[in-house]
């Protein structure tokens, strides 16, 4: 059986994921895509062969020929399509942010229980990329001793022209704070953030250095660098009680001449996470067959928000703001 995959949004994480799903998982297949720019659905539809190309996302949900809808349409409008493939009984992959508000994360959560059953995803990609995978099940080994600290910096080569200081936080960062829970199996309990001077390319505060606490007592530093201008840079380094385990750079090759050895950084994130994304859409896909819920929740998606909101807090105060979190419902254990 295949199952007929509807996605909202063919902007870049839109267009990508419908060439995701149309030519690389198995078991799906992309039937309807929907996008404010018809022209933009049409010219994704007529790459991938989906059949339905609108401009209406709720007549994607709609569609009988679509069991499942992937959202990848502006962050602002999260909420209101998973919570209307929710009410679909649709399951539903819905890429980060799961809302840029922590309360209508809230409300997509309390509309998920009430269902009574598990229905959302959210795209923490991240969590299927087999690098950080390899340092989960190396910290899990116990070889290394507990976590300690966990280093990590978040360049990319330029920021486009709407990106805020906030944004940094809750649109970058949030990936770190996803990463950082599903590594340390922990939550992140206070925050602060530390503006070094701002570089001449950026018109925002760009770096920053972000700095969480957990609640096992470890520290969390995070350098976001969104003009750095070389390359797309993602790095982390766990450092534990006996060894420390890092992300390798992510090269199949590299060259040396003259003395010199070198080798390329992808331009942007999704050359970097290619794999993470093949595998969370079919990870998705394989969760909808099994009735087994796959990656990021809707709680996780609430609890990332939740804690990137304390982090813009800390941002305008300067001062460590602590995170305070909802008791997580027995739903989601
Ligand atoms: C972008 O929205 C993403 O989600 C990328 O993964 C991240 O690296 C980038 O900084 C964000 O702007």
């Amino acid at each position: 059986m295949s199952l007929g995959i509807g996605v909202i949004g063919a902007g870049i994480m839109g267009a990508d994921h419908a060439r995701i799903i149309a030519g690389q998982i198995a078991g799906a297949h992309l039937v309807a895509i929907a996008d404010a720019d018809l022209a933009r659905a049409r010219s994704v539809a007529a790459e991938t062969g989906a059949k339905l190309a609108t401009d209406d996302p709720l007549a994607v949900i709609g569609d009988p020929a679509v069991a499942a809808v992937l959202i990848a349409s502006p962050d602002a409008t999260h909420a209101d399509y998973t919570l209307a493939c929710l009410k679909a009984g649709k399951p539903v992959l819905c890429e980060k942010p799961l809302a840029p508000k922590t309360e209508d994360c809230l409300t997509v959560v309390e509309a998920e229980m009430k269902g009574g059953k598990r229905l959302v995803q959210v795209g923490f990609m991240r969590r299927f990329d087999p690098a950080y995978g390899e340092m989960r099940a190396a910290l899990q080994s116990n070889d290394f001793g507990p976590a300690l600290m966990f280093h990590c910096a978040h360049r990319n080569a330029s920021a486009p022209s709407f990106f805020t200081s906030a944004m940094s936080i809750n649109n970058s960062c949030v990936h770190e704070i996803d990463i950082a829970r599903w590594l340390l199996a922990a939550e992140l309990k206070t925050v602060r953030v530390i503006k070094p001077r701002a570089s001449s390319a950026a018109g925002f505060d760009d770096p920053l250095l972000v700095v969480f606490e957990t609640d096992q007592g470890q520290v969390v530093d995070v350098e976001l660098y969104l003009n750095c201008g070389y390359g797309y840079d993602i790095k982390g380094e766990l450092v534990c009680e006996t060894g420390t385990i890092s992300l390798a750079p992510p090269v199949n090759s590299e060259t040396r001449a003259a003395g010199v050895s070198s080798f390329r950084f992808a331009p942007d994130w999704r050359p970097r996470f290619a794999a993470a994304y093949r595998l969370q859409n079919q990870a998705w896909v394989n969760s909808i067959t099994s009735g087994k819920p796959a990656g990021a929740s809707a709680w996780d998606g609430y609890v990332a928000s939740a804690v990137a909101a304390a982090g813009v807090r800390a941002l305008e105060s300067g001062a460590a703001e602590a995170i305070h979190l909802e008791p997580k419902p027995a739903f989601y254990v």
